[in-house]
């Protein structure tokens, strides 16, 4: 017979008081045998309902079972008995941080801090708060300051004891690293980690992971979080370049499971498969994507647009495009404006828009002859007289077909919105212009809208139904970049929204799951416009490197914006940055870059190639520069928060 059986037949004859209870309920669900031990605890209650302690433990073992109305029950009771109960107040924050009730656990948690300050744990979980909110600054400060008390209890105790070497609750792990075996420090490491990939300074993330490595609370014992570690692992190896540590880190994840028969998670195959796609495995791809679907049918729902993909190429794309609606006789519809960069340097960004106007029944037709619209930075700053009559001839061939023109790109919407109202408004210009469209034969109008394609899904189209036909929830952090000329100037923008904090853009893109993170200077140009780009690039690249030090400060996922050649600034611009201010940034950027329809399109359940975010075959020196692929990879989502269930030492 084991010690513990041995322990437990003894207790269960002997057990008399609520110690010796409480001690046989702990036996049991060391042996996961949780309905004796919640009679023994009953038992504690029963026997004397003034003592806390059979409240507490009943709690903790509903915590267990992921039973929270229990468990908030349990722990109240207990609270009721001492207002000042650490680990009543520490239950209760536990059970509302998992059911995302942040406001209730800050409660628990500050009022846990004032009673015993100081203490790790409560530093530990007001820093997991503040991450699940996002708030990455309080997160690292508190996650921070509870890992220093750590150390310096850990010193204190050593020294307590005369010890000396490597015992005690400090080891090395085989890297030779001194680590503490503490789960709270772990926690804590795995967290800060967490932290520093999603900032994109994967180094510092490395850092913290390799630690963990032989961590018992990462121990393949503890499946759920050892693999979560190792997807972590694999996610910073990738993004630094170094693919195939990434594949061996993702393979021990998956060796593991096969000899062990546990489950391995769809992610860690997503994430696999997206590796084997960025380099060009495409077989290895399509296996991995059919272990994706096996597990998780919603994650990877487009096997047969890959099949199609492979096989026919741009070819199916292709009839994709050529068979959308053209016409909706009760719906919207517009003429499409292209401009100059997305055909020539961003073709996606139209495809994306057009799949997604599409799924949204709206009507598109082309602008048969238009040209540059022409650029507001450039053209506006030497000649208005060019501009404008430039301006107003793309206009009038939609007149000639009578439908509102859909602008993709700010700088475009920014030319012909204000040469329309310009000419709706001034009859001298407008005469003007007029003479010399007559030398070809055309004649402005001013009997249509030019509007931005955000307007158009916003307004026309509408954020109810848009929300609609949302099928998926992608839970990103986004960096929403407005771009300037979408703003400004404000007297002819249809904006309902104070110009200087406007929303909607963040509206559409959180309709995706998606969260829209605050960051320094958010209005600030990206330094590509008025023509900076094209006569001082190292100046315009400044501008840019300064706004993406904040994306990166707020922990952002992914960079959207509504502008191709904003788009162009972040995508091309991250490259150019990592090399011209090498020595300026504190790591290289690689934070993917979103068109907001490529977005909407994933959310919609559009597939990631006929958005351009997916290819093949995979080429050098095309767009995009900066990949986008990890965005099918998922960080913190990897985490299982029940592994916090587990009692903390
Ligand atoms: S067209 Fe010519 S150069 Fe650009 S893309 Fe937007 S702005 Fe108008
Ligand atoms: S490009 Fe598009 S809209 Fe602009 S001018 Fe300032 S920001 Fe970027
Ligand atoms: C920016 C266009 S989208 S321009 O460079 O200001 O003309």
């Amino acid at each position: 017979m084991e010690e513990v059986d041995k322990k437990i037949l003894h207790l269960r004859r002997y057990a008399e008081s609520i110690e010796d209870l409480s001690e046989l309920g702990d036996l049991y669900i060391e042996q996961k045998k949780y309905l004796e031990a919640r009679y023994y605890f009953e038992k504690m209650i029963e026997k004397d309902p003034t003592n806390i302690l059979g409240y507490l433990k009943r709690g903790y073992l509903a915590l267990i079972l992921e039973n929270y109305r229990d468990a908030n029950n349990h722990y109240y009771e207990a609270l009721k008995l001492d207002g000042k109960n650490i680990e009543a107040l520490i239950g209760l924050a536990k059970v509302h941080l998992m059911c995302n009730g942040f406001e209730k656990a800050l409660f628990y948690l500050t009022s846990a801090n004032k009673f015993s300050p100081g203490s790790p744990e409560i530093l530990f979980y007001l820093g997991f708060l503040h991450f699940k909110r996002h708030e990455i600054y309080y997160a690292e400060k508190f996650l921070n300051e509870a890992k220093e008390i750590l150390k310096q209890e850990t010193n204190v105790k050593n020294k307590k004891d005369g010890i000396k070497k490597n015992v005690g609750k400090e080891i090395k792990n085989k890297n030779n690293k001194l680590y503490s075996k503490s789960k709270i420090w772990a926690y804590i490491s795995f967290f800060l980690g967490t932290i520093e990939a999603q900032k994109g300074l994967y180094q510092n993330a490395l850092n913290e992971f390799t630690l963990l490595e032989d961590h018992p609370v990462f121990d393949p014992i503890n499946f759920i979080n050892f693999q979560a570690l190792w997807n972590n692992i694999a996610l910073a190896q990738f993004r630094l370049g170094e693919i195939s540590y990434a594949e061996v880190a993702l393979k021990k994840i998956i060796d593991y499971t096969e000899s062990n028969s546990k489950k391995v998670n769809s992610i860690t195959w997503l994430n696999l498969a997206i590796l084997y796609w960025t380099q060009d495995q495409l077989e290895e791809a399509k296996k991995a994507f059919d272990e994706v679907r096996k597990l998780d049918p919603t994650l990877w729902p487009w096997k047969k647009q890959l099949q199609n993909y492979t096989t026919h190429g741009a070819e199916w794309l292709k009839n994709n495009l050529n068979n959308m609606l053209k016409e909706n006789p009760e719906g919207v519809n517009v003429a499409m404006y292209l401009g100059c960069v997305i055909p020539n340097r961003y073709p996606f960004i139209d495809a994306a828009t057009r799949s997604v106007l599409n799924a949204l029944k709206v009507g598109v037709v082309e602008l048969e002859g238009a040209g540059c619209c022409p650029a507001p930075g450039v053209f506006r700053s030497f000649d208005i007289d060019t501009w404008l009559t430039l301006g107003a001839r793309n206009i009038t061939i939609a007149e000639d077909i009578k439908r509102n023109l859909c602008i993709m790109c700010n700088g475009c919407y920014g030319t012909l919105n204000d040469v329309n109202t310009e000419l709706k408004h001034n009859s001298e210009k407008r005469d003007f212009v007029n003479s010399k469209l007559k030398e070809i034969g055309k004649e402005f109008k001013g009997i249509v809208d030019a509007e931005h394609l955000v307007w158009i899904l916003y307004n026309d189209v509408g954020i109810e139904k848009i929300k609609k036909m949302i099928t998926r929830n992608l839970g990103l952090k986004v960096a929403v970049h407005y771009g300037c000329h979408i703003l400004k100037p404000t007297h002819n923008k249809p904006w309902k929204d104070d110009f200087e904090t406007p929303t909607f853009l963040d509206e559409l893109v959180e309709l995706t799951g998606c969260t829209s993170v605050d960051y320094r200077d958010k209005l600030m140009c990206c330094g590509a416009g008025g023509g900076l780009r094209g006569s001082e690039k190292e100046v315009s690249l400044d501008f840019t490197r300064d706004k993406l030090e904040s994306m990166r400060k707020a922990g952002v996922d992914i960079i959207v914006d509504c502008c191709p050649f904003c788009h162009l600034q972040f995508d091309l611009g991250q490259m150019e940055i990592n090399s011209i201010y090498k020595d300026q940034i504190s790591a290289p950027f690689s934070i993917p870059v979103l068109y907001i329809t490529q977005l909407l399109g994933l959310a919609m359940g559009i597939d990631p190639f006929s958005l351009g975010i997916l290819r093949y075959p995979k080429r050098k020196g095309v767009p995009p520069f900066t990949p986008v692929d990890p965005i099918f990879t998922h960080l913190e989502r990897d985490l299982d928060l029940s592994a916090l269930n587990q009692p903390t030492n």
